[in-house]
């Protein structure tokens, strides 16, 4: 990039640009970072908790600047390391920072301080889709099929990307304030795979995971056409496919692909399950050339408006009720009564940096436009 330093409040041409604003100060990030000011954790006000597991925690938080609200997602780098996801979350990094799509959340900021890194992404505060089937049981037809409509085109686009999502789960379904749906978490999907049969390795939920992952005999897109309709059959039912507690046995029951259907899903929705949930990845609906359109074509999408439901102009079939951005009232009580802290925040400005996450800290280019870059 060249050009002068702008101001940045008079360099922004959009007032959503606004939100992105960071003040112009002196940076020791790397000269590939960028030569401007750095976020960082002092530039947030820590909210609430939104969600805590082994790896690290979600927080809501503030932009101290411009009132701003997103999700912090905050990672032990020792826990990182331990667990072997390090490059599990360079991935995420990376694609997080490739995509812009209507259904995938948004990477506003990426840091690190010598003992965390940081990811700030678009806060969806109607929560995990699965917060709301866990209430309602099971859904409709027509409210699993428009969840389902935004989520295949979220993973067509991914897709033409060579990326492969990989983990279509019900934890990383969000609904944003108008109920629209928003992928997250992307730290197991893989770049740059342009076949069917590349990806070797063995992770994620396993009620979801396709065969040919359990059996390690390698896998590509049609992964994700299977876990969609994993997912579809837990929004019908209530239940993901061949539930049960005793892993051995889940693990046998999806080699075996034997699948009971409540005598409530309709015809055409069987079919569109069983072509989805096709234990043979080669015969799958989706693992063919046309992705995306073979499992669009399918009878059961035949009244959906592609165009309309890539432009939000389809009406959700239920609206979170949030008073303000902030509210987390369809979060577990468990996370948002944790208290809001982020351990060592002290601590860290000390201590020596020794497992430094080359490239990792991102900020859009809308914060660096018209500025002279190092
Ligand atoms: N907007 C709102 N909420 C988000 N999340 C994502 C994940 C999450 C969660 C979690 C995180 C770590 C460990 C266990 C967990 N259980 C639930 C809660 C809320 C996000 C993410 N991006 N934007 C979001």
């Amino acid at each position: 990039m060249a050009g002068l330093p702008l101001p940045l409040h008079g360099a922004a041409r959009d007032p959503r640009d606004l939100q992105y604003a960071q003040p112009l100060a002196h940076s020791s990030a790397s000269a590939s970072e960028s030569s401007y000011r750095s976020p960082n954790l002092d530039d947030f006000m820590l909210m609430k908790v939104v969600g805590k597991g082994s790896y690290g925690k979600v927080m809501l938080v503030k932009h101290k600047d411009n009132n701003m609200v997103y999700a912090m997602k905050m990672l032990r780098k020792e826990n990182v390391i331990k667990r072997n996801q390090v490059e599990h979350t360079k991935t995420e990094r990376n694609v997080l920072e490739a995509v812009s799509h209507p259904f995938i959340v948004t990477l506003h900021y990426a840091f690190q301080t010598p003992k965390k890194l940081y990811f700030v992404l678009e806060y969806c505060p109607g929560g995990e889709l699965f917060f709301h089937l866990s209430r309602a049981g099971r859904f409709s037809e027509g409210r699993c099929r428009f969840y389902a409509s935004e989520i295949l085109l979220a993973i067509e686009y991914l897709h033409r990307l060579n990326i492969i999502y990989r983990d279509l789960k019900p934890e990383n379904i969000l609904l944003d304030a108008d109920g629209h749906v928003k992928l997250t978490d992307f730290g197991l999907s893989k770049e740059g795979i342009q076949d069917n049969f590349s990806a070797k390795s063995m992770c994620g939920t396993p009620e979801y995971l396709a065969p040919e992952i359990l059996n390690k005999s390698g896998h590509g897109k049609a992964v994700d056409w299977y876990s969609l309709g994993a997912l579809m059959y837990e929004m019908l039912t209530g239940l993901p496919p061949f539930y049960t507690r005793d892993r051995e046995k889940l693990f046998e029951r999806i080699r075996r692909g034997e699948l009971a259907y409540p005598s409530y899903i309709t015809p055409v929705t069987k079919s569109l399950l069983q072509h989805l949930l096709e234990g043979d990845s080669t015969k799958r609906l989706g693992a063919g050339v046309g992705d995306g359109d073979e499992v669009k074509a399918h009878p059961f999408f035949s009244g959906i408006e592609w165009v309309a439901i890539q432009q939000r102009r389809v009406t959700p079939p239920f609206k979170p009720q949030v008073s303000q951005t902030g509210d987390v009232k369809y979060f577990e009580k468990e996370f948002v009564d944790l208290p809001v802290v982020n351990s060592e925040v002290n601590e860290e400005r000390l201590a020596n940096d020794m497992n430094h996450f080359e490239g990792f800290t991102y900020q859009p280019r809308s914060d660096l436009e018209g500025r002279v870059d190092s």
